[in-house]
């Protein structure tokens, strides 16, 4: 099915706070930042972005449903979701829509428990340690993706 020339940006939990606390592990930019960020990349290659945070599991479940019939890919930073979700695995799996996932610190240099990625199997790839440049490069990556496929109307 073709799609609209349009991303879904999805956070999970915690990253309203992005910018607010834990500057040493996230750096100093906020949530807004990151959404300038990906609608300023998209925008580029004619892409809207639509944007979404929670701090909940199904809601985050939903909005990749959603995604599914409106969009053409998905950015996504799950979160502390990443390391325990089998149900956002499942929502990634049953979509037909790659699914790029970011996170801003490495989370294989931290503690043992973030080394695994629920969603990273079912996932197009995964960009981590980069900061907030990760979600532009996972802009880049999943554009480049898209339109290699022709998944997109034009
Ligand atoms: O590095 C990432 O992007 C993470 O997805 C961030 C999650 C963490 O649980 C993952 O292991 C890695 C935590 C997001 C919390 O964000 C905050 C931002 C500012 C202050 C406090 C939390």
């Amino acid at each position: 099915m073709m799609a609209a020339k349009r991303l879904f940006l999805i956070n999970g939990p915690n990253l309203n706070m992005l910018g607010k606390r834990e500057p040493g592990t996230y750096g100093n930019a906020s949530l807004a930042d990151v959404v300038k960020l990906v609608k300023d990349t998209a925008w580029e290659y004619g892409y809207e972005v639509e944007e979404f945070q929670s701090n909940h599991e199904g809601d985050l479940v939903d909005q990749l449903h959603k995604a599914d019939m409106q969009a053409a890919g998905v950015i996504m930073n799950p979160a502390a979701y990443t390391h325990t979700s089998i149900a956002l695995r499942d929502a990634v799996s049953a979509i037909s829509l790659p699914v790029v996932e970011v996170h801003i610190s490495n989370i294989h240099a931290r503690e043992p428990f973030r080394h695994q990625s629920m969603l990273a199997p079912v996932s197009q790839g995964q960009i981590v340690g980069f900061g907030i440049d990760g979600y532009r490069l996972a802009a880049l990556a999943i554009i480049k993706k898209i339109e290699s496929e022709g998944r997109h109307e034009k």
